[in-house]
């Protein structure tokens, strides 16, 4: 019996590819860079410009009101960061936007597709690269055609552990960050990597070139498609205090096994941050 997301799925990936094109283009001419949440939060008209041409594609595809949407700008622009049981699309058009403006080579588009709050396939187009990675629950994840199968590491010293620095640059946090850091680097490990975007990150994960990438500070919209490819390449999720993943709560650790998983979440030093999904819990 077809599946019934199959169509959703293989139009995601021909968005995600369109995305993409309109990103490289973007890339030959001047950047207009902005900022959001501080001056080191950028956002650019491309970002803008290529959420909405996804959305459009979407809702030209399937209805402008079969499903919901959340955009990482759809939202700064003021649009409800709730994830309810109606199938929604959560979007990051340009993951890696600080990467984008400076011309370093990893900038994703990030599209996954949730029904009653469960991940049921996501897409991450690494477009730069040009490397496709998907994944659809239950039926494996994918960099173009060549099947993903995380790390069979189980030492964390024979480990390349991935993790950013993230946009808050508040003494306190930026003092937990790099502590954490510095306890991971001292376990020792074989080193600590960071692409600039969580999505490509979780997909390093899921192709086994790294055993674990963890970030307090993230949203939704940057992990939700690399959650679903991370797993069904054999990874794992979990809340970094060792609690069950949570998509909405803003930091997370996705590994290659437990026994990684469980190492690094030692060692991370938490702080506290505003879930996706705050404004639910204000009512
Ligand atoms: C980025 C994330 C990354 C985080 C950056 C930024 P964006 O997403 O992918 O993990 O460390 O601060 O949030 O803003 O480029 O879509």
């Amino acid at each position: 019996m077809a599946d019934p997301w199959d169509r959703a799925y293989d139009f995601a990936v021909k968005v995600a590819r369109r995305a993409g094109e309109e990103i490289r283009k973007a890339c030959e001419s001047e950047i207009k860079v902005m900022i959001k949440s501080s001056a080191v939060d950028l956002v650019t008209k491309t970002d803008e410009r290529v959420e909405k041409i996804i959305i459009s594609m979407l809702k030209e595809e399937f209805g402008a009101n079969t499903y919901n949407f959340i955009g990482e700008e759809s939202v700064a622009n003021g649009k409800p960061c709730i994830l309810t049981d109606k199938p929604t699309w959560i979007i990051d058009p340009v993951d890696g936007t600080t990467n984008f403006v400076h011309g370093f080579p990893f900038v994703a588009v990030s599209i996954a597709f949730a029904v009653k709050k469960q991940l049921e396939f996501g897409v991450v187009y690494s477009c730069l690269e040009d490397k496709m990675y998907k994944a659809r629950k239950g039926k494996g994840a994918f960099c173009d055609n060549d099947r993903l199968q995380v790390s069979d590491v189980k030492d964390i010293n024979k480990s390349l552990i991935i993790s950013e620095h993230g946009t808050d640059r508040s003494p306190e946090k930026v003092t937990k960050i790099f502590s954490t850091m510095q306890r991971i680097l001292r376990i020792p490990v074989h080193g600590l990597r960071g692409s600039g975007t969580a999505a490509t990150n979780m997909c390093l994960v899921a192709c086994g070139a790294v055993e674990a990438f963890f970030e307090i500070g993230i949203h939704c919209w940057d992990i939700a498609a690399g959650a679903v490819i991370v797993t069904e390449a054999g990874g794992m999720l979990l809340d970094v205090d060792g609690g069950p993943f949570d998509l909405m709560s803003r930091r997370m650790v996705s590994a290659n096994n437990n026994t990684i998983a469980q190492r690094i979440i030692k060692e991370i030093e938490i702080f506290p941050v505003e879930r996706d999904d705050a404004e639910i819990s204000k009512k």
